[in-house]
């Protein structure tokens, strides 16, 4: 094994220097040496920005960020995708979203919907196509809810979806039908995507049921998706604890939840990056405030009981989530204090979405394991540097037929670059702000941080720093493994899970230790390893 002994400057400049001049300008702006304290402002990352062409980014679209991550996992929508079928083929479980509709729930997630576009269709228009897939999909199920999702031909040649779902929910009178305009260019990444859906799920369905729900302590999870399960643990959890968890966005959801998320007390988010828009118009509609929470890591979901325990401030609510946390932690530390003997002072790096890369580093230091270096995909400045003023928000809340929900935010405020004395002014002068961790003042100074890693710079990283395990997604699996380290998928989990609450935590602890005592890897040689020097002779039949 080379031993290199670099500076992190000299990484970066490593990294940089195969691009052309301008290429590498806009990229060092995006891979930042950490230098953020609690105590200090946090350093600037560029972030949420077009991806350069040519680059083979880890990204993707916007039509994923919309269909597949939000809408995706609500179990009792038929969920049809308006385009080529690869589209919905590939969006169809491969990210390991699960449900359990119980002996007879509702559960569309077995069926893949699409219109199938053909040439013809393109040429001539898809909307009579899409209607019959609708009337089709209305007749086969008479589900509650039919939602209709563009790819990037439909935006192209000017498919009206919005029309055809108004038109068919009017015909049906007992289907909700609405569309998302979420084609796969419109953004710079899934992040538009998940937008798009917020906006439109809110506007269609958060509040049409009008009874109300019960329960002592009710909240919404928001941001979760039951990605192998770790709904299912989180679940657990809040009910042990006696907290009633009236909407799940949307791991596992159903209509009827969207639709009585605003009879919760309080919103619970997970994954910010997702769904913050929600969280935010559920605050300023119906006045539910919310908090951020992190159920990545054992002790990460006791400090996220404790948080929502102390917000209905219930002395039964308090005991009981300590108890148990007591009761729980008995088998995380047995296996904890197990792991960490063969786990300690190992390294990781981690780079996903928008939120797992940050919260998983928690579960890594639980096992004494230290990141190198991290980044999201698409994530943007204040996931980073996980600090924002939240302006006075002007939310056009009283119409129900608003097709975009729009922030009017001050630029100069919405900054989240701002110094702890800065924010106490601005505080005084009566501003409300949401503080939260972020990825940037949570990482050891010295900590490489990268935006919208590529597949040139992940094989680079990893041949200079040798980290004993890399966590991305399916994309860099197979290139990473080839360099003779281990590597976890931290989106789909492999086929693992669930990673999130308590029994979560054990089991990553047991799969870490094992991936990263494990040699098999490094034995390996890629044929081209070998025999550098192949040749052959082509023959043409
Ligand atoms: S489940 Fe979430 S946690 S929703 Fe988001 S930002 Fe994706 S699908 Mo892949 S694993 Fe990933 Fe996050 Fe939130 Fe998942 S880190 S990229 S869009 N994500
Ligand atoms: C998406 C979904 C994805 C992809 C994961 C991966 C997921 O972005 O379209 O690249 O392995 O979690 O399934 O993020």
């Amino acid at each position: 094994k080379k031993v290199v002994q670099l500076m992190p400057t000299d990484i970066k400049e490593e990294l940089l220097a195969k691009y052309p001049p301008k290429v590498a300008r806009k990229r060092a702006k995006q891979i930042m040496i950490n230098e953020a304290t609690e105590s200090e402002a946090p350093s600037e990352i560029l972030a949420n920005v077009r991806t350069i062409p040519g680059i083979i980014t880890m990204r993707g679209c916007t039509y994923a960020g919309c269909k597949g991550v939000i809408m995706g996992p609500t179990r009792d929508i038929v969920n049809i995708t308006h385009g080529p079928i690869g589209c919905a083929f590939y969006s169809w479980l491969t990210r390991r979203n699960q449900t359990d509709a119980g002996e007879d729930g509702e559960n569309y997630m077995t069926y893949c919907f699409s219109t199938d576009m053909q040439d013809q269709d393109i040429i001539f228009g898809g909307e009579k196509k899409l209607e019959a897939s609708i009337q089709e999909a209305y007749d086969l199920f008479h589900p509650k809810g039919i939602c209709i999702f563009a790819t990037c031909p439909v935006g192209l040649i000017g498919d009206d979806i919005h029309a055809v779902a108004k038109k068919m929910k009017a015909k049906f009178g007992d289907c909700n039908v609405f569309a998302f305009s979420c084609e796969g260019y419109k953004g710079v990444s899934q992040s538009a995507g998940h937008h798009i859906a917020n906006n439109q799920v809110f506007t269609h369905l958060v509040g049409e049921n009008e009874e109300p729900k019960e329960g002592e302590y009710k909240i919404n999870l928001l941001g979760e998706y039951n990605i192998g399960g770790d709904g299912f643990e989180i679940d657990r959890i809040l009910k042990k604890c006696g907290i009633t968890n009236i909407a799940t966005f949307s791991g596992n959801s159903t209509y009827d939840q969207f639709a009585s998320a605003q009879y919760a007390d309080l919103s619970a988010v997970m994954c910010h990056r997702s769904i913050n828009y929600v969280a935010d118009m559920l605050e300023t509609k119906y006045g539910i405030p919310w908090i951020k929470v992190n159920f990545i890591g054992a002790k990460s979901t006791a400090k996220s009981l404790r948080k929502i325990a102390e917000y209905f401030g219930d002395k039964k609510l308090i005991d009981k989530v300590e108890a148990v946390i007591a009761e729980e932690m008995m088998e995380v530390d047995k296996v904890a204090t197990d792991v960490r003997t063969r786990t300690d002072g190992k390294t990781a790096m981690l780079f996903v979405g928008g939120s797992r890369a940050h919260h998983y580093q928690d579960l890594f230091a639980e096992m004494g394991m230290k990141t190198l270096s991290a980044g999201y995909e698409f994530a943007h400045r204040d996931d980073y540097e996980g600090r924002e003023v939240i302006p006075d928000l002007k939310v056009d809340a009283d119409s129900r037929n608003i097709e975009e929900i729009t922030v009017e935010a001050d630029p100069e405020l919405y900054n989240p670059r701002k110094t702890p004395e800065e924010l106490k002014a601005l505080e005084e002068a009566g501003y409300q702000f949401k503080h939260y961790a972020g990825m940037n003042p949570d990482m050891d100074k010295g900590t490489l941080i990268i935006d919208d890693l590529n597949q040139y710079e992940a094989e680079k990283l990893v041949e200079i720093m040798k980290p004993d395990i890399f966590c991305a997604g399916i994309k860099e699996k197979y290139s990473i493994q080839k360099t003779g380290v281990p590597m976890k998928q931290l989106h789909s989990y492999d086929s693992g899970g669930p990673y999130a609450g308590f029994q979560g935590a054990v089991n990553f602890y047991k799969e870490i230790d094992r991936l990263v005592g494990s040699k098999v890897w490094s034995y390996m040689k890629a044929p081209w390893q070998e025999n550098p020097e192949l040749t052959g002779t082509f023959v043409w039949e």
